[in-house]
């Protein structure tokens, strides 16, 4: 028996002491376009949606979730708030929006402009991020992967003034990278002698995922993470 039912085989009395109590419940309604009395919603109810109190829940609604999904925007919007977008990333991108990745607990965001590497990191910045660590070489490398295959601006950087090419490499001049995917011949700071020609790397440089430096001014696709 429905509720609608169960409403209208009860007694006249009862029901004038019920509509007293709170407006009629049981109304027939359309979810895409709800006009139910005040303190009800438009909710499923033995399979078809009908005005009830936001909290009945009946047996129907609670096995096959339509109440759940006529609620489901506004309810996901402020408990499922996105943690990783490409909002507040300024990226001119040509073709199309940056990729976004959420991937092995970071969120990758790829953009097509081409900037310098400061210019690229600063971007990353605004964003609330870094330009991409690769800090573990397999799995970061596959979540970039996801996203892109442009060479991008990472975030190994080299310190000024070493004195090898393989010296004072880091994750955005705060962590020294412990595990290396240099393309073969790379680094070589243009010439094979270090005199801070190729201070940056990018990603993709050579073959998939690969490292290569890179003058800090060229202009490539980025990669951030936070
Ligand atoms: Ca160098
Ligand atoms: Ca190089």
């Amino acid at each position: 028996m429905t509720y609608h039912g169960a409403v209208r085989w009860l007694p006249a009395a009862l029901l004038v002491a019920c509509y007293s109590a709170r407006p009629q419940a049981g109304i027939t309604c359309d979810p895409t376009a709800p006009a139910c009395p005040s303190g009800q919603a438009c909710l499923a109810s033995d399979g078809a949606f009908a005005c009830l109190p936001p909290d009945t829940v009946t047996g129907d609604a609670a096995s096959d979730g339509d109440a759940l999904a006529i609620d489901a925007p506004s309810i996901d919007a402020s408990i499922d708030a996105p943690t990783c977008t490409a909002t507040g990333l300024s990226c001119n991108q040509p073709g199309g929006q940056a990729l976004v990745s959420t991937c092995n607990g970071g969120c990758w965001v790829a953009c097509r402009e081409k900037l310098s590497r400061p210019s690229a990191a600063a971007r990353c910045a605004a964003w609330g991020g870094v330009l991409a660590p690769v800090e573990d070489v397999v799995l970061d490398t596959a979540c970039v992967a996801t996203i892109s295959s442009d060479t991008l601006w990472f975030g190994a950087i080299q310190a000024p003034d070493q004195l090898t090419l393989m010296a004072g490499w880091s994750w955005n001049a705060t962590t020294p990278i412990a595990s290396t995917n240099w393309t073969f011949g790379e680094p070589n700071d243009l010439d094979g002698i270090e005199d801070n020609e190729e201070n940056c790397a990018t990603l993709n440089s050579g073959g998939s995922g690969t490292w290569a430096d890179r003058p800090c001014s060229n202009t490539h696709a980025f990669v951030c993470r936070r």
